[in-house]
């Protein structure tokens, strides 16, 4: 497997989520792994200026209030170049943030050539465009970016060329924005919120949603958003919101990704987000985004 650090924070209004993958690294990411069995190559930070050094309203009729926008694809083509190739030599990418507007990337690069899944781990849709965001902020938006929802259209470096609403959903929302609600519910895109765990469980949640990702396909992206857990248990993210996963439910819908993984050969990439480790408290939001991360790939109690 090959790691991919992806610095960035154009997307998001909080400095230091930049240092998420070297927050990730430093909390034994490679060793955990390497515990599953899986031989582990760190490909490095792809290189991301500094915001300060951009000015984020530079904007083109297209390209409403998104901030950064052209950064945001600077970084999309850069990092989906990366996850392409890492597929094609045979490596399994596993992304670093970095904010979740580089998910327009991993999903650009992981769709090159074949069709594929999404599971969004996150409290947040990231279902907004330029028209309707409240924030500007780009990693609100890269699911409709890779949909190519609204002026998302006219852009053609931001659309997952292999990834279709009808395979893409996500687990654990609680924080949705007015016209994002709409366009969610108007989509073909199938969403479990914190509401249906509450009810049903982790299990038959994750369980449910890998079926529907990975209907007809080669493979799944999985987005990990870290403020999908509570932030009692990650409070190291930019945007928390209360009523968020457990350390154990996260933990077992990785392990249950694993599982269907081990018997299906369905796992194709991967990215943890939104870890900012100016925010945290003694790295233990990266901790956790390293711990998944064995999860995701296989570690085994017994
Ligand atoms: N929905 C808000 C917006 O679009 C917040 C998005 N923040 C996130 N998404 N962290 O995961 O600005
Ligand atoms: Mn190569
Ligand atoms: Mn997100
Ligand atoms: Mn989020």
């Amino acid at each position: 497997m090959r790691i991919i650090g992806a610095p960035s924070d154009y997307g998001a209004n909080r400095r230091g989520v930049d240092m998420g993958p070297s927050a990730i690294r430093y909390a034994d990411l490679a060793a955990g792994i390497e515990a599953t069995g899986a031989s582990v190559h760190d490909a490095g930070d792809l290189a991301v200026p500094r915001a300060e050094e951009r000015d984020p309203n530079r904007e083109t009729p297209s390209t409403g209030k998104a901030k950064f926008l052209r950064e945001t694809r600077d970084v999309s083509r850069s990092l989906a170049d990366a996850v392409a190739d890492a597929l094609d030599h045979g490596a399994f990418p596993l992304v670093l943030g970095g904010d979740h507007s580089i998910a327009i990337g991993s999903l650009a690069g992981s769709s090159r050539g074949a069709d594929v899944g999404a599971i969004w781990f996150d409290a947040h849709g990231d279902f907004n465009t330029p028209e309707t965001s409240p924030s500007g902020n780009v990693h609100g938006m890269p699911v409709a970016a890779a949909l190519g929802k609204g002026s998302f259209a006219d852009l053609t470096w931001a659309k997952a060329p292999g990834l279709s609403e009808e395979n893409v959903v996500y687990v654990g929302l609680r924080d949705i924005d007015a016209d994002e609600r709409r366009a969610i519910n108007e989509s073909d895109v199938t969403a479990f919120t914190m509401a249906d765990i509450d009810e049903r469980g982790i299990s038959a949640v994750v369980e449910d949603a890998l079926d529907v990702a990975s209907a007809g396909v080669e493979g799944i992206h999985v987005s990990f958003d870290l403020d999908w857990l509570d932030p009692n248990e990650a409070p190291g993210v930019g945007t928390p919101v209360r009523g968020g996963a457990t350390y154990r439910e996260a933990h077992w819908a990785l392990e249950a990704v694993a599982e269907r993984d081990a018997a299906e050969g369905i796992l194709r990439s991967m990215e943890l987000v939104e870890v900012n480790p100016i925010l945290d408290e003694s790295n233990r939001t990266a901790e956790i985004a390293a711990e998944l991360a064995a999860s995701a790939l296989g570690k085994r109690t017994l």
